[in-house]
């Protein structure tokens, strides 16, 4: 530890070193640029999400706020079927329910979160309107569903025909181990950034497939899942949400950020402290950043996870950086 007469003996140094600055006994991050530095409207997400970043797109383009960005961006993987982590046709937990986790918010430090939530398809709406309708910050399980029935969101089944039978192939050995698949996952975690240069961020997912009834992941928790600080930054987390919560990764991310890291060197921090503290080998923890210059950062602690990002309305793919190597 640096104690304060140490921190303010080595000022004149840190002038000369700014580096120096952040030393801390965490393992050191690899690198240091991130790999964009752009300012200017932007949009970044969790895996490969074209279809949610052309609706994401559309909005910005309309100058709308940031949350109605990433609103609008997140709903679209929550209606496809084919998404087995989000929304609709996402797999159920191990007694056949799909249960859905959905938190956002926006550039005021507003936020709005569901967890546990059943038969209503976009869970990121009703975390909105919670976080613009109710005093509260968090509603969860049959609260959540009844406000959002109240609220005029419909209510219906969202196991599809796919999602039910790997469910009945699962229940034929019932294993259960919290390994998390570490190449394919589609949890949306996506923060933009809009023409008034304001950050908002969302994240949406149905939670580790055969999870116990009852589960919460991070995706839902502000400063777990997703973070923002509309005068520094914004970050998600997508993986195992049980290590994202242990550490307050999206809040660690955004606070490592305001000590002066860039949005990669908080990402890789933000995984070296799960390296560090806790048994990482066959689990996947993937970030994403930004922070209000419009810079970007991407890193995860197993190869194979990618983001999305769009700028001046161009798409693009990108293998993100891991603390393992392929
Ligand atoms: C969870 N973080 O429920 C989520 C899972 C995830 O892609 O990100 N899947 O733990």
């Amino acid at each position: 530890m640096v104690n304060r007469r140490r921190f303010l003996g080595l000022g004149p140094l840190i002038g000369l070193f700014p580096s120096l600055a952040f030393r801390s006994t965490q393992p050191q991050p690899t690198t240091t640029p991130g790999p964009t530095a752009q300012p200017g409207p932007l949009v970044i997400s969790t895996w490969k999400q074209p279809k949610a970043h052309a609706a994401a797109q559309a909005v910005l383009e309309q100058g709308k706020r940031a949350i109605d960005i990433v609103e609008a961006g997140v709903r679209v993987p929550e209606a496809d079927p084919n998404d087995t982590s989000v929304g609709y046709g996402g797999l159920p937990d191990r007694d056949g329910r799909v249960t859905l986790d959905a938190c956002i918010m926006d550039e005021h430090g507003n936020a709005g979160s569901v967890t546990y939530l059943e038969n209503i398809m976009h869970a990121i709406s009703v975390a909105r309107a919670v976080m613009e309708k109710t005093p509260h910050v968090m509603l969860s399980g049959e609260g959540a569903q009844k406000f959002a029935l109240a609220n005029g969101f419909k209510k219906e089944n969202l196991l599809t025909p796919a999602a039910k039978a790997a469910w009945q192939n699962w229940l034929k050995t019932a294993k259960y181990k919290p390994v998390i698949n570490i190449e394919r996952h589609d949890t949306i975690g996506m923060l933009a950034i809009d023409k008034a240069g304001n950050i908002s961020g969302a994240c949406t997912t149905s939670g580790l497939a055969f999870k116990m009834n009852g589960r919460v992941g991070d995706s839902p928790i502000i400063g777990a899942g997703l973070f923002v600080d509309n005068e520094i930054g914004g970050a998600c987390a997508t993986g195992l949400g049980e290590l994202v919560m242990r550490t307050c990764g999206s809040f660690l991310v955004v606070e490592l950020m305001r000590q002066g890291r860039t949005p990669q060197q908080a990402c890789e921090e933000a995984a070296l402290r799960i390296v560090k503290k806790q048994d990482y080998k066959d689990i996947q923890v993937g970030f994403i950043a930004v922070n209000k210059q419009g810079e970007t950062g991407a890193y995860s602690i197993q190869p194979g996870f990618n983001y999305t990002l769009t700028q001046n309305g161009q798409t693009q793919v990108t293998d993100a950086r891991s603390y393992l190597k392929k």
